[in-house]
């Protein structure tokens, strides 16, 4: 008899919220456990390269803090006290609780709320059958794409670009508003490679001299939210230095005669005054990227985290589209390719089944809802019950302070459907055991590349774990939901899905665990036109109609500028508050996600804010103090870092820490806003007003 190995080596994806969407090879260990997970080099886009927090994966599946089984609360809400229960005793009880509150308050007092926890589509995406089958309360999901997504859109038609391997054959590639050091390590993978093989030159455009801009050739930081002032005297220095591609702009723009004439006066001079940038830094810029045609913008989320990051975006969406950088490969701008897909939902989102009379409350405002603010419930009664999957909103959404009045309410009914005890888990009435990736069969695809993956289950989840799709089914049967999706299997509902699709199979998939579906040259790059009926980018675009979310125009929508424009909405400073507050992406968290990893804890050591020398002298502030950092909406405790790679008068509190690690509990979100910003909404997280003082 042979022995077995005790070491098999398994495809897999990351089903985190990331743009790179890795094609992962795990070790696995007796059949049992997992051992090293690394990048999969057959798959051209990850190319072997992953983020070290998972490639450390063993501490987070492994975990002793896992959830094992279902708990009902026995103490007073938020205390912490839980005891064991059956599943079916859990289920009993929600079904129970759900039935009550919708005979006596109707369906849409039940709000099913989730995210992007795994980007798993049947994991991810089941919760709305169940809610469309029931008629629950919608969700308009803003917390994250929509002001980046909106911009995008408004000059193309459509959420899709150039292969994003083609930055290793750019010239140039601008790297703006993300820091993909930290968020989406392969774009510097691609860049560098585009650096070694061709002399191209990277520049990176941040609000602090980050780990990216420590990579770059140019590094560009700017006053927080006037990235559009800075691309449009790039594009005035194009024109003016005759790098504009006239030709280009005739057949495939709308209205470059009209944004010529509004540039002459959006000189380098002018955007210096506006971004902080030096007249010289501006001019270098633009002549790299107008003598440079194979430029490649790969333009990230984080720019499009302030009050007109729709407008952001989409002006610096606009230099490429002046110097008709899109004709060749290597140039253009990439953002998301989440548009290339096309998927038929229906059966994993029950779309046959959804009302849409039903009301759609704004993630984002969870605080607002569930405090019972009249707009933010359209107008409508309270919400009575939350089932929770995939997110964790005590922690990460926006005006914190209303959200935990909200879950602290007695009346409120809270299902948490998790893999770790976190700050919202801990809040909730019944705490339900989720599995993780490698415990189930989900079915992904990448947002900053353009492959479909298949995610196999590995191994057998620890205790009573069980996966999104089992508890969505199993609630549907005792909630009298009907469709067929919940008696399916996910690889059933991923074999349906892939071939109402147009994507082969599930047998074929499985057997080639990825498959690249980028459209051909000539559509990415838009050169048979842009996604608009007539063809044409849009330097005007009309901003309500712009084709992404259908909630309608919110926010200041009708003062938004008519061509690529400086737009002042942000949440400026004042003499109260006279620092400007980002709280970007920390590299060994994800979200609130790996804020339980031993090694991702250590490395971050601690919630911080960076601060200039200079303003902290003038506070009396010294480096390893404890601060307050505040504005109307709450203060939040951090120690201070001295660092001259931020702009006087701006902040950073590389987030997000679990409130907990924080003094009174109180995390970085207390202090962020959930006003609407236009045209369709979004949360700013990186536009905030800050007074600083010392604890
Ligand atoms: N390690 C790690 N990886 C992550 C995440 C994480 O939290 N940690 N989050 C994941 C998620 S959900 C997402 S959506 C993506 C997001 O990934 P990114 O696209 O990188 O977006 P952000 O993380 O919001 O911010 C990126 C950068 O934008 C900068 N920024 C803020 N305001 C401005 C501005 O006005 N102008 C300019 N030019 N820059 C500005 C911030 O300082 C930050 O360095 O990353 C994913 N990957
Ligand atoms: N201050 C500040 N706040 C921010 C941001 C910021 O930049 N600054 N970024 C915002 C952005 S872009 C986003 S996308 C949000 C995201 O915030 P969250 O939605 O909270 O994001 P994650 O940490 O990715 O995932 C949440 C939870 O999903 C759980 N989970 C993972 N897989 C599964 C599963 O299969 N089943 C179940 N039931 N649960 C699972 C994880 O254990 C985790 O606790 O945060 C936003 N909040
Ligand atoms: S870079 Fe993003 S997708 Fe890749 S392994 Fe890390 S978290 Fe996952
Ligand atoms: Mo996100």
């Amino acid at each position: 008899m042979t022995e077995l190995p005790r070491i098999t080596h398994h495809p897999s994806v990351c089903p985190h919220d990331c743009p790179s969407a890795c094609s992962l090879e795990v070790e696995v260990i007796d059949g049992r456990s997992i051992g090293r997970v690394r990048g999969s080099k057959r798959q051209s886009y990850t190319d072997g390269v992953i983020c070290a927090k998972v490639a450390r994966y063993a501490e987070r599946i492994h975990h002793p803090d896992r959830l094992l089984h279902p708990m009902r609360r026995a103490g007073p809400r938020g205390s912490g006290q839980f005891e064991r229960i059956s599943w079916d005793e859990a289920l009993d009880e929600i079904a129970k609780r759900f039935l009550a509150i919708e005979a006596q308050h109707g369906a849409d007092a039940v709000w099913p709320y989730y995210y992007a926890g795994t980007m798993g589509l049947v994991m991810r995406d089941g919760i709305n059958r169940l809610r469309h089958a029931k008629r629950y309360s919608d969700q308009y999901s803003t917390i994250c794409t929509t002001m980046a997504w909106t911009g995008f859109i408004a000059g193309t038609g459509r959420l899709a670009g150039p292969d994003p391997r083609e930055m290793a054959k750019s010239d140039c590639v601008v790297i703006w508003g993300t820091n993909a050091v930290h968020t989406q390590v392969n774009v510097m993978h691609h860049a560098i490679k585009a650096r070694k093989t061709r002399g191209a030159k990277i520049v990176a455009i941040d609000i602090y001299h980050n780990a990216t801009l420590a990579q770059a050739d140019l590094a560009l930081v700017l006053r927080p939210g006037t990235d559009a002032a800075l691309a449009c005297a790039v594009m005035h220095v194009l024109f003016r230095d005759g790098h504009a591609d006239r030709a280009y702009l005739a057949a495939h723009t709308d209205a470059p005669d009209e944004l010529e004439a509004h540039l002459q006066s959006r000189n380098p001079e002018w955007a210096a005054a506006i971004t902080g940038l030096s007249v010289a830094q501006i001019e270098e810029f633009a002549a790299l990227v107008g003598t440079r045609k194979k430029s490649f913008f790969r333009l990230g989320y984080g720019f499009a985290r302030q009050r007109n990051g729709a407008v952001s975006m989409h002006a610096a969406l606009s230099v490429p589209t002046v110097t008709g950088a899109w004709q060749h490969e290597g140039g253009g701008a990439f953002h998301s390719n989440s548009g290339i897909y096309k998927w038929r939902k229906g059966l994993i989102e029950g779309l046959d089944l959804r009302d849409p009379k039903v009301r759609e409350l704004d993630q984002s405002q969870i605080g607002r809802v569930l405090t019972g603010d009249a707009q933010a419930l359209r107008q409508g009664g309270p919400v009575k019950a939350l089932f929770i999957q995939n997110t964790n909103p005590v922690s990460v959404a926006p005006e914190q302070e209303l959200v935990k009045q909200g879950f602290a309410r007695e009346d409120l009914f809270t299902v948490v459907h998790e893999q770790f005890m976190t700050e919202t888990a801990q809040m909730a009435d019944i705490v339900l055991p989720a599995t993780q990736f490698m415990e189930h069969d989900d079915l992904y695809q990448g947002g900053g590349h353009q492959h479909i993956m298949w995610g196999g289950k590995l191994v057998e989840p620890p205790g009573e774990c069980r996966s999104n799709h089992e508890v969505v089914s199993a609630l549907a049967l005792r909630l009298g939901a009907q469709h067929r999706g919940f008696t399916m299997t996910p690889r059933e509902i991923v074999d349906w899905t892939l071939r109402e699709s147009k994507r082969g199979t599930l047998d074929e998939l499985v057997a080639n665990d990825f498959l690249d579906v980028q459209p051909d040259f000539r559509t990415a790059h838009y050169l048979d036109g842009f996604g608009y009926p007539d063809r044409k980018f849009r330097f005007k675009p009309d901003w309500p109609k712009v084709p992404n979310a259908n909630a309608g125009p919110m926010g200041p929508w009708q003062q938004m500028p008519a061509l690529p424009d400086q737009w002042d909405v942000l949440e400026n400073a004042d003499a109260e508050h006279p620092f400007r507050l980002a709280t970007s992406p920390a590299r060994s968290f994800l979200n609130s996600t790996f804020t339980e990893t031993p090694s991702s804890l250590k490395k971050e050591g601690g919630p911080t804010l960076m601060l200039h020398p200079g303003d902290a002298a003038r506070l009396g502030i010294e480096a390893g103090e404890e601060i307050v950092v505040g504005n109307g909406r709450g203060s939040v405790y951090l120690t201070a870092v001295l660092f001259e790679g931020v702009v006087p008068g701006v902040v950073i509190a590389e987030s997000i820490w679990p409130n907990a690690a924080h003094r009174h509990g109180r995390g970085i979100n207390t202090i962020t806003g959930a006003d609407a910003p236009a045209p369709f909404g979004g949360a700013a997280f990186h536009d905030n007003k800050v007074w600083i003082r010392k604890a």
